[in-house]
């Protein structure tokens, strides 16, 4: 699974990204600083099952802090995207193509209101946010009607001819944006458009059935970033109001903080609503200053800087991911080597055992058997659907 990190230019994206991956990235204060892709890992954070099983682990592909799993998940920081991108204008079609393959998105907005709808550099307060969000959304929308309008006319009226199916054609066209043919069914029937019929459809219901096709695929989320500047709380308000899931974000604040427990100064887990100085002695005045200024502006008044919260609501809100133990010994829920409970696979909502064992290992799966539950000792079946948490030994003949 991968999330994108989209807006448009100069509102914190790669701050965002650099916060949550650590990655050196470039960050300024103009528009377009980002022009390639940046991929990182970022972490999901969740309750370790540790404690509930009364054991001490020994994590490999993740950690754990004092019960807290943070498991490595797939973060992608894209260029801003300005009005016209759809035909190449700023670095359009760059961005578009770089968000192809995600799953879901963290729409980066400036929450503070002090860039315009270029990302320039404006008043504090001056710019409106929710006009970016319409305006970044209606640009990748145009993007797609784009892709299949250029042989709408023609293919509609092959299709009816001969008897071919619009669900396929469309799946076809998109299958770069890892849309499926269940994907484009579900859109089509929602929306009543007439699968026998395409050639009548009217650009406004192939626009409708575009929209329909992103919010389906696409899932998204706003971070009201730069929510530490005294102009946010308004519009933090007014993106409220839109209905959409909203959360504010100080992604500056938590680079300063991830950077300061990287080197030790401070005690701090992504997503904590505080942190604790543990190397007074080593900070500069600057420093002690910046500290309290994040504790002032943004722990004490929003509770946490926000990017913890926003990757987590990516994977568990919008992708209904699970966190799911596999294990090789199921009473000591430990690997072949004693390493307690090794591993934490972030899994689509929806996964089965099968698929968890796929994951672990292709191999896992062919000779697959079934599955044991080891907080119980029951057995699975393949197509058991993996709640949240579970801790699974999967059997297999080898
Ligand atoms: N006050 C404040 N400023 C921030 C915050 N996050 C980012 N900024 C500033 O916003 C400016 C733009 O940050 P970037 O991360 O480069 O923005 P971007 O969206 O990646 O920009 P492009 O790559 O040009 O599209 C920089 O000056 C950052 O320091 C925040 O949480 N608070
Ligand atoms: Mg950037």
């Amino acid at each position: 699974m991968l999330v994108g990190v989209v807006g448009k230019p100069n509102v914190g994206k790669s701050t965002f990204f650099a916060a949550a991956t650590l990655k050196d990235v470039q960050i300024a204060d103009y528009p377009f600083t980002t022009i390639q892709a940046n991929v990182g890992v970022a972490y999901l954070r969740a309750k370790c099952v540790c404690k509930e099983m009364g054991v001490t682990d020994k994590p490999r592909n993740s950690v754990c802090v004092d019960g807290t799993r943070l498991i490595p998940v797939k973060l992608v920081d894209v260029a801003g995207l300005v009005e016209g991108a759809s035909e190449g204008r700023g670095l359009g079609n760059k961005f578009l193509d770089d968000v192809r393959q995600a799953d879901a998105l963290i729409h980066v907005v400036d929450a503070s209101g002090s860039t315009d709808i270029e990302g320039r550099k404006v008043p504090p307060g001056s710019n409106d946010p929710t006009k970016d969000i319409a305006m970044v959304e209606h640009e990748f929308d145009l993007w797609v009607y784009g892709i299949l309008k250029r042989d709408w006319e023609r293919a509609s009226k092959v299709l009816e001819q001969t008897g071919g199916k619009v669900v396929e054609h469309l799946a076809n066209r998109l299958s770069g944006l890892s849309v499926t043919e269940a994907d484009v069914e579900q859109v089509i029937l929602h929306n009543h458009l007439r699968t026998e019929k395409p050639s009548l459809w009217t650009d406004a219901q192939l626009m409708q059935f575009v929209v329909g096709i992103r919010t389906l695929t696409k899932p998204s989320l706003i971070a009201a970033n730069k929510s530490d500047l005294p102009t946010a709380p308004p519009n933090i308000a007014k993106l409220n109001q839109t209905g959409r899931k909203v959360i504010p974000c100080a992604s500056e604040a938590e680079l300063l903080l991830r950077r300061a427990a990287e080197h030790g100064l401070i005690h701090y887990v992504p997503g904590d609503a505080n942190f604790t100085v543990i190397a007074p002695e080593k900070l500069t005045s600057a420093q002690v200053e910046a500290l309290k200024m994040v504790d002032e502006k943004v722990m004490k008044t929003f509770g946490r800087t926000g990017v913890q919260e926003a990757i987590n609501e990516a994977y568990f809100g919008l992708l209904n991911s699970v966190v799911v133990f596999p294990v090789e010994d199921e009473t000591k829920l430990s690997d072949k080597e004693g390493n307690v409970l090794p591993d934490a696979y972030v899994m689509k909502g929806g996964s089965t055992a099968l698929d968890l064992a796929r994951t672990v290992h292709t191999e896992l799966a062919d000779s697959f058997l079934y599955a044991i539950d080891a907080r119980n000792g029951k057995r699975l079946a393949a197509d058991h659907k993996l709640n949240n948490r579970d801790i699974v030994k999967i059997v297999s003949t080898k």
